[in-house]
């Protein structure tokens, strides 16, 4: 049975249809975070409301704070011991199910197989937990001696108002030789996990960057921000990078480790490449160090091999430019010849992304080099400006929530500080087109009347499939077997499922290939439920 496309709809009747069944008020606040790019009813670009509060009774795709903090952003660390302070589930449910990979390394350290947690029961909640907390943290230390232990707080610890910071700090200095530090990132803190990335970024930035003093003596010094190595994406990223020539000093934070983050003051360039859970780092490390930044993407072939001129022309050096050259030159044809294969299959095949806060953008690169269109797209908890670019960055409204969560203060240091170009040749850089903390965000990367939608939820996820049957729907394990069900296909883009590497140039190739089989397989639509089949069930109590 072949699916026939729906082409009468219009955006906006798609939207109206989205909101028809909530009630008035909810219809009114759902309304403002779905867009019509580029709208056509008013001449200034549409506006996008974003990072605030789901809607109670609304099925989110979102996460919580903790989940960002100690899940996305430390949690990719190998040789840091991660302490979940908190009941057991906490700490279980966020143990591995991302798929951020490790390499041990030379000094084989990697906790990455181990989960840490205080396991909170009653009486820790009735009596405190503090004392509990100090004898996990003793016996992390006892076992594995390691650089670093985080504490990470779940909701409970917040509410009974354990202080993990004064535990952290009374364990630091008992123990001495171990850089222990908390974070505040209870589930509740923010509207989503993007308060936790946030709430990390400060924690690691106050007691982490800049202790290794060690200078660096390699060519071509760089950090990756927010690349987080899922699926084995951070590996394929320094696979091209060392090929080229180029030194990454630190990724934050993908199979990291506790020295790459306290080395990244040595580095001459920062490259960002999840703007939505790192772009705080980048900036810190430019007014603290004087480390220029720049928007990076390592999802697409085009975009790597972009992304990578980029890095050689900020150098400016020929001798790496060339290098860079050679690599894509090297590394191209076996990605052209593989999307030229799918594309008699995959052109013209419709896809919708939803993912957290920067894949739902980075991956409308790949489909497009398979020639795939994308009909909807949207952040689970992204900014305005991971949208409508950091342009809009002065007009964002602070409200209560963001308020909520600590800003620090970072000035340039007294003795570390140096700004790696002189103004000067930033400005000739600018003047040939360069581009320095930049980002566009989403919508110009969109075609005119595709769908924009902030924080998607259950009901709308599957009344877009049913109003736009899509080839393909990108978004995660939650929605992943309820959108199967409808007849479409689910590719997993948090955590890939059991793929990847999709980055750099091998990943293009592992991408073009699972998707070109995904879109062509008709499995899915030969399913069918039990209540497509049957009428419904009926049932009555036992008493009537
Ligand atoms: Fe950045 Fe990420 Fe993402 Fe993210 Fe995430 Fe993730 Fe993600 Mo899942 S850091 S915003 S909080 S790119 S875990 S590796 S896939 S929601 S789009």
């Amino acid at each position: 049975m072949s699916k026939t496309k729906v082409v009468q709809w219009d955006p906006a009747d798609i939207k109206e249809e989205l909101l028809k069944k909530y009630p008035p008020k909810v219809a009114r606040k759902r309304a403002k975070q779905i867009m019509i790019n580029e709208a056509t009813e008013s001449e200034a670009p549409p506006e996008i409301v974003a990072n605030v509060r789901t809607i109670p009774g609304i099925i989110t795709m979102r996460g919580c704070t903790y989940a960002g903090c100690k899940g996305v952003i430390m949690g990719p660390t190998r040789d840091i011991v991660n302490i979940t302070h908190g009941p057991i589930g906490c700490g279980f449910y966020s143990w591995l199910t991302r798929r951020n990979q490790t390499s041990p390394g030379p000094d084989g350290e990697n906790y990455m197989t181990y989960c840490f947690s205080t396991d909170m029961q009653d009486q820790d909640i009735i009596f405190g937990g503090e004392k509990k907390l100090e004898a996990a943290i003793q016996e992390a230390y006892d076992l594995f001696h390691p650089k670093g232990i985080c504490i990470f707080s779940t909701c409970p610890v917040g509410l009974i108002g354990d202080d993990v910071h004064a535990v952290a700090k009374k364990m630091k200095a008992k123990l001495g030789d171990c850089n222990v530090f908390g974070f505040s990132c209870e589930g509740y803190k923010g509207v989503s996990q993007s308060a936790g990335h946030h709430i990390a970024n400060n924690q690691v930035f106050t007691h982490l960057v800049g202790e290794n003093k060690e200078p660096r003596t390699e060519e071509y010094k760089i950090n990756l921000l927010g690349e987080y190595n899922i699926g084995g994406d951070g590996f394929e990223i320094d696979r091209i990078l060392k090929k080229c020539g180029i030194t990454n000093i630190a990724t934050f934070s993908g199979n990291s480790t506790y020295d790459q983050f306290a080395s990244a003051q040595h580095a001459d360039l920062s490259c960002v490449m999840c703007h939505r859970s790192i772009n705080y780092v980048a900036d810190m490390l430019e007014t603290k160090y004087g480390i220029p930044w720049i928007k990076v993407n390592f999802i697409g072939a085009e975009a790597t091999a972009k992304s990578l001129r980029k890095i050689g022309e900020y150098f400016g050096d020929k001798k790496l430019i060339d290098k860079i050259e050679a690599v894509i030159a090297e590394e191209m044809p076996e990605v052209e010849a593989t999307a030229k294969d799918v594309r008699s299959r995959t052109e013209g095949k419709t896809a919708m992304l939803f993912v957290g806060g920067s894949r739902a953008h980075h991956y409308q690169e790949l489909f497009n080099e398979m020639g795939m269109k994308t009909l909807s797209a949207g952040y689970e908890f992204g900014h305005r400006d991971d949208y409508e670019g950091r342009r809009v960055i002065p007009d964002i409204k602070v409200d209560a929530d963001s308020r909520n969560i600590e800003e620090i203060e970072v000035e340039a240091d007294p003795e570390l500080y140096s700004p790696r170009k002189t103004e000067a040749e930033i400005k000739a850089l600018e003047d040939a087109g360069y581009e320095f903390k930049h980002y566009d965000g989403l919508n110009p990367d969109m075609d005119k009347g595709t769908i924009i939608i902030d924080d998607l939820n259950q009901y709308e996820a599957e009344k877009l499939v049913e109003l736009l049957k899509p080839d393909l729907f990108c978004a995660g394990i939650k929605e992943k077997f309820s959108i199967q069900k409808l007849g479409v296909p689910l590719k997993q883009l948090h955590s890939y499922d059991s793929g990847g590497p999709y980055a750099g140039f091998k990943g293009a190739i592992n991408f073009y290939k699972e998707i070109d089989r995904l879109v062509g397989s008709k499995v899915w639509s030969y399913m069918k439920a039990p209540w497509q089949e049957n009428p419904e069930l009926t049932a009555t109590f036992v008493w009537e």
